[in-house]
């Protein structure tokens, strides 16, 4: 069944152009149904088990009303890794980037709870100290996700925008930026997933998410590839700092980030 993790996933010229132009896409049958369930329920006990967020949600601020985040899930649960490590991801992330081939930068799991807030307008850069642009995330959702559950929200075209780019997700993110959206010609993308769809945005692409007014959790696995040849750059805020010193443990600036939490991840096809 993991096998399908291996085949390659070539994508029409459409679809390489539509990412170059609006540096976001969605596909179709990228996974399996069977390969989500066997990953949703690994995922999912993770998630259970490494999660650090207890407060109710009344006691949260927006960010941590968003969802709960769990991160390299790779290095803490051995069977998530042929997920992350996935040829056929990772082979749609580069024909995506038009790059050679991707490391890992992280993986995250985004849970949001049943009940949980909405996610403001913001752009993950803003996070990363990496040097070019050529960053991607695969937004995973591990069951069909209807909009009323929160799913992802793209600005389509907007990584070309320089307002906001300094902010961080906050209510004030959400507001600031969704004004300067208003006020380009960059089309708002709300639309639920099927299942087995997979989005892929960049990093400098901003994206949002409603809150999810189901009773059960919207359940994500993210993959964050970055170009195999990406640098590091020096952090401009401490969440750079941070990123840095967590994500790429003994990389100096101007160095490609290959430390040991970020291998090549062989591409498929
Ligand atoms: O899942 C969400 O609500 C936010 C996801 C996100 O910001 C991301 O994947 O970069």
């Amino acid at each position: 069944m993991l096998d399908a993790l291996s085949r390659p996933h070539p994508l029409p010229r459409e679809a390489v152009d539509h990412y170059r132009e609006y540096a976001w896409i969605k596909l179709r049958d990228v996974l399996e149904p069977e390969v989500i369930d066997h990953f949703d329920r690994i995922v999912t006990d993770a998630v259970v088990r490494l999660n650090t967020q207890h407060l109710p949600m009344e006691e949260r601020d927006t960010y941590g009303r968003a969802f709960l985040q769990v991160t390299n899930l790779w290095v803490r649960e051995e069977a998530v890794r042929p997920l992350v490590f996935s040829p056929r991801l990772a082979g749609i992330a580069a024909q995506l980037m038009q790059v050679r081939g991707v490391r890992l930068y992280h993986d995250q799991a985004l849970y949001k709870e049943a009940g949980g807030g909405y996610t403001p307008w913001h752009a993950d850069q803003y996070y990363w100290p990496l040097a070019s642009e050529k960053s991607i995330t695969a937004w995973i959702p591990l069951q069909e996700t209807p909009l009323e559950m929160g799913a992802l929200e793209y600005s389509a075209g907007s990584h070309r925008l320089s307002v906001g780019r300094d902010r961080a997700i906050s209510d004030e993110s959400e507001h600031l930026i969704d004004k300067a959206l208003r006020g380009s010609d960059c089309p708002h993308i709300v639309e639920p997933f099927s299942l087995g769809e997979v989005g892929f945005h960049a990093g400098w692409l901003f994206h949002r998410a409603a809150p999810n007014t189901t009773d059960r959790p919207r359940r994500v696995m993210c993959i964050i590839y970055m170009d195999q040849d990406m640098r590091l750059k020096e952090p401009e805020n401490d969440h750079q700092r941070l990123d840095r010193d967590v994500w790429c443990p003994g990389v100096e600036v101007g160095q490609i980030i290959d430390s040991t939490l970020n291998p090549v991840i062989p591409v498929a096809g």
